[in-house]
């Protein structure tokens, strides 16, 4: 077959132009100034040349993919006369070039590239290319992969040309290429009687989408595919025998990125494929990635941050794939990803059990647990490598003489462990109400250790609201209760002076101690036990 040929799919009708990347961005960054937008026209036409704006294609929702008839005999499978797509083992010494082929229906390939029969197989899948070259991280995953095991064979496909289509062509173009992987896994493991335990699927962007339907053809018998962030437009709403899904391997586990937006424009997959799903940040956009960071980035690099251009586009889908090779490389900073029906429920703190399965690591060391549904799992993360962060609900009930009601406040906390300490971390309480529970989610980049002081502050926002005519807003609390999600651990404090903790608007840290409460004797332990379940905890927990 001719590679430049175009797949059955591409004959429909033609899309509808892509919209600019620049709109796109403006509309994903509405607080954008003047200056910022003609900034950014000014480098976007320095960087037409390097057809950067290509990069919008990939937001064109007006394409579907059409389904390619599969075979209905198992005679293609070993038909290797039209595979197009190439397979380089690549080494520790050399992970950024293809220094050896290993050719299907080429046995003497398997010797010559010196192929280790007796061990893990990862086989690596691009996604879509601007460039038409393998992405900088292509090496860097296969550094990672063989730093985490060193004898291991990694095997970098290369689609490159099919890959380097206008979107949709590319798309279309996935059902090939999985065939093509099909062919080369099937062979590959009977010529060696590979135990397939042993082969490991990795697709990024298209390339997880062409993981799956290689895995579905080989009769879902791969030990498993992760999918890391995959590609959405043509596959949000596409069935499973076109798209990664969880009846594809064995283990089937995902990672989504870059989510924004609606279904259809959205870079990554929004809806759960795997069988275990994990969102992290919410799976919309990563920090980091903001349009900020990245200009300023790219300015520092001079010319060679405008060939980064494409990171604005990038960057959070791309980090998905950062976030496993930080699994891979960083053992003992391990994040975990936490089970929750939704985002905001997350965001309250509500969802840091482990029970029953309920938290989970992220990336390679994923415990293989197959839900009946696929979960959706969420955690924080830093904006660098490593990414964990150490996850805390807080848990008030807050009490005032006088009703009072307020939303969005301005609120920072301070930590103080045995380890450490994180002062002034910020953060926004969508509602502060007289009497009522109040849960957030707060995060640390560093490990404190058992929790002994935490001070709580309510800063005074800039607008001046009728409240503060009729004297200070305060709240009293009696007690705060913090749940650790890394260890587990819940922590009652209270207040260090008297019966409460004051909480007042543009006023002093309110400071509680570790309470004397853990000391308390086994009946009020039980009695406590009890209530903190049946009251407090019980109802919230996802
Ligand atoms: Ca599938």
């Amino acid at each position: 077959m001719d590679d430049m040929a175009s797949p059955s799919s591409a004959g429909g009708p033609s899309p509808a132009q892509p919209p600019e990347l620049l709109t796109i961005i403006h509309a994903e960054h509405p607080d954008f100034n003047q200056a910022e937008l003609t900034m950014m026209q000014t480098l976007f036409s320095a960087c037409q040349r390097h057809r950067i704006q290509t990069a919008a294609r990939l937001m064109n929702p007006n394409t579907t993919v059409t389904a390619t008839p599969l075979p209905t005999t198992t005679e293609w499978i070993t038909d290797y006369s039209d595979i197009v797509t190439k397979f380089s083992l690549r080494t520790v010494d050399i992970p950024d070039d293809d220094m050896c082929h290993i050719v299907p229906g080429s046995p003497e390939t398997i010797q010559k590239c010196e192929f280790n029969s007796e061990t893990q197989t990862f086989i690596v899948i691009h996604g879509w290319t601007v460039t038409g070259m393998f992405e900088s991280w292509v090496p860097k995953l296969v550094s990672a992969l063989y730093e985490r095991v060193p004898t291991a064979n990694v095997i970098v496909v290369d689609w490159l040309t099919r890959a380097n289509q206008h979107y949709p062509t590319s798309a279309a173009y996935t059902k090939l290429v999985g065939r093509d992987v099909a062919k080369f896994v099937h062979w590959l493991q009977n010529e060696l009687q590979l135990p397939w335990e042993r082969i490991h699927l990795l697709g990024y962007s298209l390339g997880a989408h062409v993981a799956g339907i290689a895995g579905d053809l080989t009769d879902h018998k791969i030990s498993r595919i992760t999918g890391l962030d995959p590609a959405g437009p043509t596959f949000e709403h596409a069935d499973n025998q076109n798209t990664l899904s969880r009846d594809d391997a064995q283990f089937v586990d995902v990672l989504h990125t870059n989510t924004r937006g609606s279904p259809d424009r959205s870079i990554g997959i929004q809806r759960s494929v795997g069988h275990i799903d994990i969102y992290p940040n919410g799976g919309t956009f990563q920090p980091g990635c903001d349009i900020h960071n990245t200009l300023l980035g790219i300015a520092l690099e001079g010319i060679k941050g405008l060939q980064n251009m494409d990171q604005l586009v990038k960057c959070s889908h791309e980090r998905s794939i950062h976030l496993f090779i930080d699994s891979l490389l960083n053992i003992e900073q391990q994040s975990l990803a936490y089970r929750c029906n939704s985002k905001e429920a997350f965001n309250k703190g509500l969802c840091l059990s482990c029970r029953k399965n309920r938290c989970n690591k992220l990336g390679y060391n994923i415990n293989k647990v197959r839900m009946t549904r696929s979960p959706k799992m969420y955690l924080k993360t830093r904006e660098l490598m490593p990414y964990k962060v150490f996850h805390y609900q807080v848990k008030v009930h807050v009490f005032s003489k006088s009703k009072q009601s307020f939303t969005e406040q301005p609120m920072k906390i301070s930590l103080y462990g045995t380890h450490g300490e994180k002062e002034d971390i910020s953060f926004v309480l969508p509602v502060l109400d007289t009497n009522t529970t109040i849960s957030f989610l707060i995060t640390t980049d560093v490990d404190i250790g058992d929790l002994m002081i935490v001070k709580l502050r309510w800063e005074k926002d800039a607008i001046i609201s009728w409240s503060d005519w009729w004297g200070s807003s305060q709240f009293h609390i009696r007690k705060l209760r913090i749940k650790s999600g890394e260890t587990q651990s819940k922590v009652i404090f209270s207040s260090k002076e008297g019966e409460f903790v004051y909480l007042v608007r543009g006023g002093e840290d309110g400071v509680f101690v570790k309470s004397k409460e853990d000391n308390m004797s086994r009946k009020d332990k039980l009695k406590h036990k009890l209530k903190m379940q049946g009251s407090l905890y019980g109802q919230n927990e996802a």
